[in-house]
C-alpha cells in the first residue's frame, strides 16, 4: 500500500469511529428525550463535545458507555412557552434522612391533595456525587434553575463538582425531646412590622430566613436567631448594598449556621467555583470577588448545601405552577425564594410555622417588614406569581399542614 493508500484508510477508519459514536449519540437522544417540540436544536458549541476530542482508546471506551456523552445544549429561545417533556414530573428521591417518630409530623398528614403532591424524599441538594452525564442530558431539558439548559457542561461542572457531599440532614429532631422537629420560617413581609411575634418564632427548634434576612433592631417582631439561610449569588452579595439604608450589614452567620444555596442563575455556579475554592470568582458579573467573605466567617463546607433542581422543579410543577409558564415569558417565571423556603422546611421540618408571608390583606402592609414606611404601591415582580403563592399558603394552612401567620383584627393598623 503506498502512503496515500494507508493516508486515506486511517481517515476513512477515523471517520467511521466518529460518525457511528456521533450517531450513538443521536440515537441515545432520540431513545430517552423524544419530544423535541420545535425543529432541530442549535449546533453544539465545542465545549458541550470535549468528550468527542478523544483518542482512540477512549473513544473505544466509551463506545461501550454510548450514552455518556452530553447532548446538545438547547436553546430557551426556541421555544414559545415552557416546553413539555415526558419526564417533566419524574424527579429523583432519596433514602429518608430519619425515621419519623413525631405524631404529628406533617408526614402523616391525611389530607388527599396534599399526599398526591408530597414525595417526603424528594431529592434536596445536588452534589459532586449524585451528578453524572445521564443527570445532566436529563437536566438539560429545563431551564434555569430547574435544570442546565442553554448552559455549557464544563462551565457548570466546574463548580458542581466541587459541591460536597452533605455529611448530614440539614436538621435533626432535637435530643431529649418528642422526636419532632419544629421550625419557623421568617420571610420578608411588611406583615411582620409590628407584629411582636420575635419570641413566638424563637421558640421553636429552627428558623429559617432567606434574602435580605435583617434582624437587628427588629428583634421583637422577627426574632434574632437564624439556624438556616437560604440565598441565591444575588441575595447575598447584593442585599448589603440594596438594604444599606435600613441598617442591613450582611447575611446571618449565627455560630453553626446551615447555609442553602438556590442556585437561579449561570452566575451561582460562578459564585459556587469561588466560594468551594475560597477564591476570588473568575468569570461573570462577579468576577473578581471573595465569595467567602460574605457568609462572615461561617462557612463551612459540612453545613453547606445546594438546592437540587429537581426539588425546584418539584416545587413549581406540583405546587406553584404559574399560568404565565405558557406565555412566552417562560424562561423567567419561577417562584419566589421566600416560596423554595417555605417549601424546603415543609421537607425537612415535622410542624412547620410560616410568618411574614404573604396573606389575603397583603396591602395593608408594605413589602418588606424593614421598610418604614409604605410605598403607594407594592412593588410585584412578574416573574413570580404572588397570588398564586397566596393561594398557596392559605390551603396549606386551612388543610392544616402548616400554620401561616396572620394578624388578628385588632392589630390592624
Ligand atoms: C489516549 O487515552 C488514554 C486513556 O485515557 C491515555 O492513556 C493515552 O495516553 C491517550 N493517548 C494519547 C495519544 O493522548
Ligand atoms: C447517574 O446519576 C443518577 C442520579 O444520581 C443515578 O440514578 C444513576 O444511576 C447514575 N448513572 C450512572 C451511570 O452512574
Ligand atoms: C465545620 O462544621 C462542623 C460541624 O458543625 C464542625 O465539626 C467543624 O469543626 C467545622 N469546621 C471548621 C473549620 O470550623
Ligand atoms: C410599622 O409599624 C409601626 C408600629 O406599629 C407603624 O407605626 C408603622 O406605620 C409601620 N410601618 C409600615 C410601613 O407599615
Ligand atoms: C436516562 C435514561 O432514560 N436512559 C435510557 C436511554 O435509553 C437507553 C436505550 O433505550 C436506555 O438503556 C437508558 O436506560
Amino acid at each position: 500500500m503506498n502512503e496515500c493508500g494507508i493516508c486515506c484508510l486511517f481517515f476513512l477508519f477515523s471517520w467511521l469511529l466518529f460518525s457511528s459514536k456521533r450517531r450513538a449519540g443521536d440515537r441515545f437522544i432520540e431513545a430517552n428525550f423524544t419530544i423535541w417540540t420545535k425543529g432541530k436544536p442549535e449546533t453544539p458549541p465545542a465545549a458541550a463535545f470535549t468528550t468527542q476530542k478523544a483518542n482512540k482508546t477512549n473513544l473505544r471506551r466509551e463506545k461501550s458507555v454510548e450514552a455518556e456523552i452530553p447532548i446538545r445544549p438547547l436553546i430557551m429561545k426556541s421555544f414559545r412557552k415552557l416546553p413539555k417533556w415526558n419526564f417533566d414530573d419524574v424527579y429523583n428521591e432519596d433514602a429518608p434522612s430519619w425515621p419519623t417518630t413525631c405524631a404529628k409530623s406533617l408526614r402523616k398528614s391525611r389530607d388527599e391533595m396534599f399526599r398526591k403532591a408530597f414525595l417526603p424524599n424528594i431529592r434536596l441538594f445536588l452534589h459532586k456525587d449524585n451528578i453524572n452525564v445521564s443527570e445532566w442530558n436529563r437536566l438539560s431539558h429545563f431551564n434555569s434553575p430547574f435544570g442546565f439548559m442553554q448552559y455549557k457542561y464544563d462551565e457548570v461542572m466546574a463548580a458542581v463538582k466541587l459541591i460536597p457531599k452533605p455529611t448530614e440532614p440539614l436538621l435533626l429532631p432535637r435530643p431529649g425531646g418528642d422526636g419532632c422537629v419544629r421550625c419557623a420560617v421568617v420571610g420578608t413581609g411588611g406583615i411582620l412590622n409590628g407584629s411582636r411575634m420575635g419570641a413566638e418564632i424563637e421558640a421553636h427548634d429552627y428558623i429559617f430566613r432567606v434574602n435580605g434576612a435583617m434582624t437587628t433592631g427588629f428583634e421583637a417582631d422577627v426574632g434574632h436567631r437564624t439556624s438556616v439561610y437560604v440565598h441565591s449569588a444575588h441575595s447575598i452579595f447584593k442585599s448589603p448594598q440594596l438594604l444599606k439604608k435600613y441598617g442591613y450589614k450582611s447575611a446571618p452567620h449565627d455560630e453553626g449556621i446551615k447555609y442553602v444555596m438556590m442556585p437561579e442563575a449561570m452566575k451561582d455556579f460562578q459564585w459556587l467555583e469561588g466560594l468551594l475554592k475560597g477564591r476570588k470568582v473568575s468569570s461573570g458579573p462577579y468576577h473578581g470577588k471573595q465569595p467567602r467573605r460574605y457568609y462572615s466567617g461561617q462557612y463551612n463546607e459540612s453545613r453547606f448545601y445546594v438546592l437540587h433542581q429537581d426539588f425546584l422543579r418539584y416545587v413549581r410543577n406540583r405546587f406553584l405552577k404559574a399560568a404565565n409558564l405558557q406565555s412566552k415569558h417562560w424562561p423567567v417565571v419561577r417562584p419566589t425564594n421566600g416560596a423554595f423556603t417555605l417549601l424546603l422546611a415543609l421537607h425537612t421540618c415535622d410542624i412547620v410555622s410560616a410568618y411574614g408571608f404573604m396573606t389575603d390583606d397583603y396591602k395593608k402592609y408594605s413589602h418588606y417588614y424593614i421598610e418604614k414606611t409604605k410605598k403607594k404601591k407594592n412593588v410585584l415582580h412578574p416573574r413570580h406569581d404572588y397570588k398564586l403563592e397566596l393561594n398557596l399558603w392559605k390551603k396549606l394552612h386551612k388543610r392544616k399542614i402548616m400554620t401561616l401567620y396572620q394578624r388578628k383584627k385588632t392589630q390592624n393598623h
